[in-house]
């Protein structure tokens, strides 16, 4: 392309400070340099977390940054070295990379790539510098994704080709949202058929991890949030009841508990509380039900458990982004996509065009969407 080697200047939502919506800036795109590859973003959704960078609460992040990590685009050209994509390809950017060569890469147990933003200086592109400047200041990366740019650069780690013929507008989901609750529902939990789960929280994730527990055919699927407006949605994706704690005057663990026996086989929390992960443990079955935390608690904070709770035989884990190996996760599940057999679509409430970023942030903020979808 004729862009190709040279610095782009394009269009991007900075955020200068923490507790700042995003603004629309003209930025400046430096090329791609050794592993490295230039992406034309096409659409890109707004998750939770690039909102929690703007309200301020990651005290590790450096500003001014743009965030952004949920998106579809077109490789405009490619840095040396670089062998899996090539400029005009379909790619999905991956917030947890998969470089193929390290020790987690190799273990097919966990999808925690060890070369990751997660063990280095998360601002800054692998080798410590920034591919972005505006207004003469240097402005920082996000996840090494950085997808509210017209243009961004990426390592090739953190970069996967799909099929070209996928609709970007709708395989952008897979980017984030879709895939981190779908996944915990197949991989992290492996869901059994017949089996009674529990979601706590209806947002885009909560969403996606029903869907999962559909597809892996439980028969009962209990959602829960105090918003109401999210159980239409919820019930029209496969829950089969949905309950707000706010209706009862017991703890909502004591609830499920009794709507189920003993508990549910699988609970999800899927908030990002610790009172809710505490519940969601609880109201997990005695003997051998297991809760999976897919939301992230503010940082800082500590979980207070009761040992019997695990003594009597509940499992507590972790899920980050599905527990997919994204790299060998997104083709699959754009082909799954394309074969109508999961549908990431559902969540899209809103499409916006990209220069209304402040609004998506802000329907975002108000409870009203549930996937936010920008295009360029
Ligand atoms: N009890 C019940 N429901 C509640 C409560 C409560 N006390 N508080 C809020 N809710 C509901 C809200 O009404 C809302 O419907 C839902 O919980 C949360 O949904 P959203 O729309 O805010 O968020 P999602 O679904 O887009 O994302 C949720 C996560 C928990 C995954 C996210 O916020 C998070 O913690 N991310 C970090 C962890 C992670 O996996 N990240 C992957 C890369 S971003
Ligand atoms: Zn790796
Ligand atoms: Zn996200």
């Amino acid at each position: 392309m004729a862009t190709a080697g040279k610095v782009i200047k394009c269009r991007a939502a900075v955020i200068w400070e923490a507790g700042q919506i995003p603004s629309i800036e003209e930025v400046e795109v430096a090329p791609p340099r050794t592993h490295e590859i230039r992406v034309k973003i096409v659409a890109t959704g707004i998750c939770r977390t690039d909102d929690h960078v703007a309200e301020g609460l990651f005290p590790d992040i450096n500003y001014p940054v743009i965030v952004g990590h949920e998106a579809a685009g077109i490789v405009e050209s490619i840095g040396p070295e670089v062998t899996s994509v090539k400029p005009g390809d379909k790619v999905i950017p991956l917030c947890l990379t998969q470089c193929g060569e390290c020790a987690s890469c190799q273990n097919p147990k966990t999808n925690f790539c060890l070369k990751s933003h997660f063990y280095q200086p998360q601002n800054l592109m692998p080798d410590k510098t920034t591919r972005f400047t505006c207004k003469g200041k240097q402005v920082h990366h996000f996840l090494w994704t950085s997808t509210f740019s017209e243009y961004t650069v990426m390592p090739e780690s953190s970069i996967v080709k799909i099929d070209n013929a996928a609709p970007l507008e709708k395989v952008c989901l897979f980017g984030c949202g879709f895939s981190t609750g779908y996944g915990a529902a197949l991989n992290s939990a492996k869901v059994e058929p017949g089996s009674t789960c529990a979601i706590f929280g209806l947002g885009g994730v909560g969403l996606s991890v029903v869907m999962g527990c559909k597809t892996a055919g439980a028969s009962r699927i209990i959602g829960i949030d105090i918003n109401k407006e999210k159980f239409a949605k919820a019930k029209e994706l496969g829950a089969t009841e949905c309950i707000s704690p706010n209706d009862f005057d017991k703890p909502i663990e004591k609830v499920l508990v009794e709507m189920t026996g003993f508990g549910v086989d699988y609970a999800f929390e899927v908030i990002g509380r610790t009172d809710t992960a505490v519940a969601a443990l609880a109201s997990a079955r005695l003997g051998s039900g297991t809760c999976v935390l897919v939301g992230e608690p503010p940082s800082g904070s500590q979980l207070i458990i009761n040992p019997r709770l695990i003594l009597t035989g509940r499992k507590l884990k972790g899920s980050m982004l599905g527990d997919w190996k994204l790299k060998e996760a997104f083709p699959k599940l754009v082909s799954d996509y394309m074969n109508k057999r999961c549908h990431p679509e559902a969540l899209i409430s809103h499409t916006l065009p990209f220069e209304k970023i402040a609004e998506g942030f802000e329907l975002l903020r108000a409870g009203k969407s549930i996937r936010c979808i920008l295009l360029f």
